[in-house]
């Protein structure tokens, strides 16, 4: 089993290449955007919990993410790995991966680098092509704001453990495929 996390701030192109590597590598893509997103339209009571949060570019709550991550593990177990995406945000939710994964395989981390300008960018064409209605210049300053104080932090946890590796995240879709591929063989 080969696991890994695509990391970097909102709008670095995580889902995009998250779904790549998954489909090249036979690896389970799970992203607890998307499903925190199934939550809100299947109107779970999760899903009403968080519809607030996430609308306003809050992080919703370690425990709430950390269980639906936890479940998503236990059934797709026998797969070749994971993809991780939009996880882990938190130190705490760094911490409960590791647990969860100590027996099978620690993760490695792939890294999109992005100026800000850019995000901003692409952001807010997203916003425009598919209504999410997360997607709104307020919405990502504070989804960017968060990133830096509690995600951007994990780099260093993950770099002191030498499980981290950083690409450039501002070629096309394919440009930066390929550097995440080449890391991945
Ligand atoms: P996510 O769904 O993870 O949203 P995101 O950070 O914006 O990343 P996303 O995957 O959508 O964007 P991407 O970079 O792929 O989370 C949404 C919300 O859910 C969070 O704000 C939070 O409220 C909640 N949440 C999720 N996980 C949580 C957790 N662990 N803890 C607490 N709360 C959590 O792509 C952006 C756009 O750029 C795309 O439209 C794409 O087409 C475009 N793009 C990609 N690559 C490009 C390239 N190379 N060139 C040009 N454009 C590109």
């Amino acid at each position: 089993m080969r696991n890994f996390i695509i990391f970097g701030p909102p709008g670095a192109g995580k889902g995009t290449q998250a779904q790549k590597i998954a489909n090249e590598f036979n690896l389970h893509h799970l992203s607890t955007g998307a499903l925190l997103r199934e939550e809100i339209s299947r109107q779970t009571e999760i899903g009403q919990k968080v519809q607030k949060i996430m609308d306003q570019g809050g992080l919703v709550d370690d425990s709430i993410v950390n269980a639906i991550v936890k479940d998503k593990i236990t059934q797709n177990s026998q797969g070749d790995g994971f993809i991780f995406d939009g996880y882990p945000r938190t130190m705490a939710q760094a911490k409960n991966l590791d647990a969860l994964l100590t027996a099978k395989a620690l993760p490695l981390v792939l890294n999109l680098e992005v100026e800000e300008k850019e995000l901003m960018e692409r952001l807010k064409l997203r916003g425009q092509e598919s209504g999410r209605s997360d997607d709104n210049e307020k919405t990502v300053k504070n989804r960017l704001r968060l990133y830096s104080e509690q995600t951007r932090p994990l780099l260093d946890f993950y770099a002191r453990q030498k499980r981290l590796i950083s690409v450039n995240g501002q070629g096309t879709i394919e440009e930066v495929f390929q550097l995440l591929r080449n890391q991945i063989k």
